[in-house]
């Protein structure tokens, strides 16, 4: 058996008290898929009632603050900021900058139109984080694994507050191996679960293992499959939903025979891929779980779109020629556009 269910007795009360409260009120393990009350007009907030005592926020990794007021007396990140609707981050620096300028290019002719001859400017100190912004679409890069993109998480939903941003959806647009999907299929996550096969990102705080649930909202999952599937035709590739596993290590933890260190056999390593499989998992990658636990806690509308780079039930080595990897790299960014193509009615 695996997931909850398994691990009921350790897991519930640990589970539980980070639901929000329509979730919290089902079992933990129907609560990990329960629709749970997102519409509405509502600001990015954070939880975290030490934040009220300080008179400026230093996003540190970001390098931008907060407390500075723009001519018009307002916040200067609410003046900049207050009108993000989107915020699309993905792990390469070169791939969300090609995102920033595909955006940018699909908005001309249209209200969100960057200035005549203007381009995508990089915002903030750019050293750890390629970030932009384009119109009503915040654009990041979050690097590999879920301690880099938590980092970037509590710092963009601290700058929303500060924004007074509304109604903002979370998109992590990234590759991925598939677990019986073929190669170059996007994955809509429908739910995150970590190297143990939980639905929950796992993180030590204070001494004390939390267990976070990795919830995605179903109506972002079904409004993305409705978009994408109205583009099939100019898409050209398969969007398909699926359970995310999200791994600390490209190899053992994600049970390649590839890496410099493997202690199990191919037998063990397939074992666990069709047990993945007959779960619902239909790809692996390094931050689904955390992502989607982070925007479940702040209750922020949000998805994953990966890239499937190879079918993992038939090998571990990311062989396909470099155009092919580079047209897969690609597809999340031509996925996220149709979607938010189709929520800002353009
Ligand atoms: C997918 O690709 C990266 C590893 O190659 C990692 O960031 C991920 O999630
Ligand atoms: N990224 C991962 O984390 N795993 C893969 O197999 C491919 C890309």
């Amino acid at each position: 058996m695996v997931g909850l269910a398994r691990n009921r007795a350790v897991l519930v009360p640990a589970v539980a008290k980070h639901l929000r409260p329509a979730a919290a009120a089902t079992s933990p393990a129907a609560a990990a898929t329960a629709t749970t009350g997102f519409r509405g007009v509502r600001c990015v907030s954070t939880k975290n009632p030490h934040l009220e005592q300080m008179d400026m926020d230093f996003l540190y990794h970001l390098g931008l603050s907060s407390g500075d007021t723009a001519p018009d007396g307002r916040e200067k990140l609410e003046e900049l900021f207050g009108d993000v609707k989107f915020f699309c981050c993905g792990g390469s620096a070169g791939r969300m900058t090609q995102f920033a300028h595909d955006v940018a290019q699909h908005f001309e002719g249209t209200e969100h139109e960057l200035p005549f001859g203007a381009a995508p400017v990089p915002l903030g100190k750019q050293d750890r984080y390629s970030f932009f912004k384009v119109g009503p679409v915040l654009i990041s890069s979050h690097g590999m694994g879920q301690p880099s993109v938590s980092i970037l998480l509590h710092e963009i939903a601290k700058l929303l507050e500060h924004a007074k941003a509304k109604d903002v959806t979370f998109l992590r647009l990234g590759s991925s191996g598939g677990v019986g999907v073929e190669p170059g299929t996007v994955v809509v996550s429908t739910g995150g679960v970590n190297g143990m096969v939980e639905p929950v990102y796992s993180l030590p705080v204070l001494g004390k293992m939390e267990h976070l649930p990795a919830i995605i909202n179903p109506e972002v999952v079904e409004e993305i499959l409705s978009a994408t599937g109205a583009q099939a035709a100019n898409l050209g590739f398969p969007v398909v939903p699926g359970k995310t596993m999200s791994a600390d290590c490209f190899y053992e933890g994600q049970g390649r025979l590839d890496g410099a260190i493997c202690d199990y056999q191919e037998s063990d390593k397939m074992d666990f891929l069709n047990r993945l499989h007959e779960y619902g998992v239909r790809n692996i990658e390094m931050e689904a779980a955390q992502f989607a636990s982070f925007t479940h806690r702040l209750n922020i509308r949000s998805c994953i779109m990966c890239v499937t780079l190879l079918n993992r039930l038939d090998g571990d080595q990311v062989l396909s020629p470099v155009e092919t990897l580079m047209e897969y790299d690609l597809r999340p960014g031509k996925a996220a556009i149709a979607y938010m193509n189709a929520q800002l009615g353009l």
